[in-house]
């Protein structure tokens, strides 16, 4: 397949909920699960300590799996049968998804490259996590479990193992069996140590795919998923917004919201920042770019209405860009009549609508254009 239909076609499928893997995608051959070989390819620093879950401390209390070590010791101990641990998220900011999937990053393309004659960037505190997020790298022991769980903030996240294989098991809320409101407590339960996948397949469709090196996964935001490494692996990463999967994302960040300690990883506080670059291009898209209503909606409705989307316990923020964020969002809101706070949130909870439906397509490109005087 051409890499521009590849590219459509994955944008297609994960707006409508759907992962996508490219089996064979990445040539891996040259690289080696040493300390030699992360620090030819990543130009890690052996002594630098870094923090690891270790899964006999999970095994005590399963919030508290934290140690502290060195990239070297944590490589050493891959041979060491007493020892199981699993480094998550090195930041790998060098690293961009390999082409065609970059331009799935609508907040980079769209939003932090495209708006800066709008708002300047240079202008702009941003936060660190919009930069480390993008691109990172999880190193496995052999033999441990991921419990099942959702990315936080409800970005689409890929993955490619560079050695070794992970069995990474896709799980999907079958039509009708769970609602918006029961889908916090649902996703708690399917994460919670004590219970089993098993117990939920009346309420799931559930795939298992063997991902070998150089097999790339990408993910709708919200897929709940659950992955288990048999064998020691490295594998690269990253996580990105899209336009056309903002339900999704608002979907998952409600979810975050209402349950956020038990159902995510981590908490990714640039995600406001970026949603809001998006708005900012919107009245700039052209008309070959569809728009779906329910994803237009999330997205305006999320930044609008952003304190219903703000995890416990985390400060609201306020910068120019929200402000000017929000006059394009009120004013797509108010095309679509969804006037107050309620009217919004009744609308993307409504109980006809199937939650992770797009919605149809938009005809709003000459509405948008015409809020161009806002900014
Ligand atoms: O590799 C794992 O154990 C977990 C990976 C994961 O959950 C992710 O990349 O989102
Ligand atoms: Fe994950």
């Amino acid at each position: 397949m051409e890499p521009y239909e590849l590219f459509k076609a994955t944008r297609e499928s994960l707006s409508m909920n759907k992962a996508v893997i490219v089996r064979g995608f990445l040539d891996v051959h040259r690289f080696e699960f040493t300390m030699e070989g992360l620090e030819k390819e990543f130009m890690f620093l052996p002594d630098l300590q870094v923090e690891v879950h270790d899964m006999k401390q999970r095994q005590k209390d399963f919030s508290k799996p934290f140690v502290k070590t060195t990239m070297k010791k944590f490589v050493d101990d891959i041979e060491n049968p007493h020892v199981l641990r699993v480094a998550l998220d090195f930041p790998l900011p060098q690293l961009t998804h390999v082409h065609p999937f970059e331009n799935l990053d609508d907040g980079l393309c769209l939003g932090w490259a495209q708006t800066q004659g709008i708002l300047p960037v240079n202008d702009q505190l941003i936060r660190g996590d919009v930069w480390t997020v993008r691109s990172w790298g999880i190193a496995h022991h052999a033999g441990i479990l991921t419990y099942p769980h959702h990315d936080a903030e409800g970005a689409c996240t890929y993955a490619i193992p560079l050695s070794g294989v992970k069995v990474w098991v896709l799980a999907s809320v079958k039509h009708g069996q769970v609602n918006q409101e029961e889908l916090p407590e649902f996703v708690a339960n399917l994460g919670n140590p004590e219970r089993r996948l098993s117990e939920f397949a009346a309420q799931l469709d559930v795939k298992i795919i063997h991902l070998c090196a150089g097999d790339l996964i990408i993910m709708p935001p919200g897929q709940i998923h659950s992955v288990y490494t048999p064998v020691a692996s490295f594998c690269r990463g990253g996580h990105f917004f899209n336009l056309d999967t903002m339900h999704l994302t608002e979907l998952s960040r409600f979810v975050d919201t209402t349950h956020g300690k038990f159902a995510t990883n981590q908490a990714h506080s640039g995600t406001l920042q970026t949603l809001c670059r998006i708005i900012l291009a919107l009245p700039y898209l052209p008309k070959t770019r569809k728009l779906y209503k329910r994803s237009l909606i999330a997205l305006c409705g999320m930044i609008l209405h952003s304190n219903a989307y703000t995890a416990q316990g985390e400060a609201n923020q306020e910068s120019e860009s929200i402000k000017l964020a929000r006059k394009i969002a009120k004013a797509v809101l108010f095309k679509f009549a969804l006037t107050t706070e309620q009217k919004y949130l009744d609308f993307v909870s409504e109980s006809d609508m199937d939650m992770f439906d797009r919605g149809q397509e938009v005809d709003v490109h000459d509405m948008l254009k015409g809020l161009r005087k806002h900014l």
